[in-house]
């Protein structure tokens, strides 16, 4: 099967836009920075990264027949908010569970920002103690368990989409997308910057463009940064993903080791918690170029981006692609981290 032959149900307003960041760009002096912008890839609540992944997922929860979305994060998980928005579109009800992943004591960090537009969308949001984990948990079979325990028909979404079998699907379309937007600007991104936790992006991305190198398509580089501090579980699950994902599509080879790059240095010590790069990074990218990023995810990414561009490891020469994936909505559980 090839990535076109996979239903997909529209979620998004169409291919995301993609733009220069011309001041950003001028003021690394190079490489030339463009960016990708799920952030307002669709109508639903915001959007983000985990909206495009749901597009391959829903014709299956359709053909289930559910009638619960049950789906798990940290109390400022923007996938459990995407996933919310998506079920009030079905009309479907949506039970998630609210894990403890980041050890933030924000007094609204429980109430403000991605859990607020949950509970505004009808979201049955509950709140559990547990600490950060990307894998199955078993808070998330119990809420399924509850959920057939009082006549529903739950669909289970996994944290991030990821661990779900299509769920590497989204962006590997994305891959192509950004092919057919190249030919369009008459450019070519020769590296991609992706941040990378629970791994189906950026694993999606990987065999999205293995599968266009194959075609005969350009070489480049496809960069996740991890923001989950818990590195080789992250790798582990981009490679696992990866692979899987290319298999769905067809990709007629191994994926090679050089092509899945998760680098690490920009997390700091834990998941979720801002450093002094991520701060910079988005004080950065809105007084340069008006680009809103968040303190959990791209603004880690954007951190990576900036360093890699000012060491050099990112040639001058370069032309890189920054995946904006969403989840500004958190940063109202983090004013405190800037100082105003
Ligand atoms: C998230 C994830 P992956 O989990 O697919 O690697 O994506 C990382 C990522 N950027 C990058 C943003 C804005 C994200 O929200 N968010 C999770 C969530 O619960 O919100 C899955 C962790």
């Amino acid at each position: 099967m090839a990535i076109t032959d996979f239903e997909r149900y529209p979620l998004t307003f169409g291919p995301s836009p993609v733009h220069r960041l011309d001041r950003l760009t001028a003021h690394l002096g190079g490489a030339e920075v463009w960016a990708k912008r799920e952030d307002v890839n669709s109508g639903l609540a915001f959007g983000g990264n985990k909206t495009r992944k749901l597009e391959y997922i829903v014709p299956d929860v359709l053909a289930q027949g559910a009638d619960t979305l049950v789906s798990i994060g940290g109390y400022q998980s923007n996938h459990t908010r995407q996933v919310a928005a998506v079920a009030a579109r079905l009309g479907l009800k949506c039970r998630l569970v609210q894990e403890r992943w980041v050890d933030w004591d924000d007094p609204v960090n429980d109430r403000v920002g991605n859990i607020l537009l949950s509970r505004i969308m009808g979201a049955d949001a509950r709140l559990d103690p547990a600490g950060f984990d990307i894998g199955i948990r078993s808070s998330w079979e119990d809420a399924l368990r509850e959920v057939s325990e009082s006549g529903g028909t739950p669909y289970g979404i996994p944290a991030g989409a990821s661990e779900h079998p299509l769920g590497g699907l989204g962006f590997a379309n994305w891959a192509h997308e950004v092919a057919t937007q190249e030919s369009t600007l008459g450019v070519f991104f020769d590296t991609i910057v992706v941040c990378t936790v629970t791994g189906s992006t950026h694993a999606g991305m990987i065999a999205g463009f293995a599968d266009l190198l194959d075609a005969g398509g350009p070489r480049r580089r496809v960069i996740g940064i991890d923001a989950s501090a818990t590195l080789d579980r992250t790798r582990d699950q981009v490679a696992r993903i990866a692979r899987h994902t290319a298999s769905l599509i067809g990709l007629q080879r191994d994926l090679r080791d050089a092509e899945i790059e998760v680098l690490e240095g920009w997390a700091g010590d834990r998941y979720g918690i801002p450093v002094d790069s991520t701060v910079e990074a988005i004080l950065l990218s809105g007084r340069l170029e008006g680009m809103i990023i968040d303190p959990v995810y791209e603004g880690k990414s954007m951190a990576g981006l900036i360093d890699l561009v000012t060491s050099g490891e990112i040639p001058r020469s370069s032309t890189v692609l920054y995946a904006h994936l969403g989840g500004q909505p958190a940063l109202n559980a983090y004013s405190g981290i800037f100082g105003f």
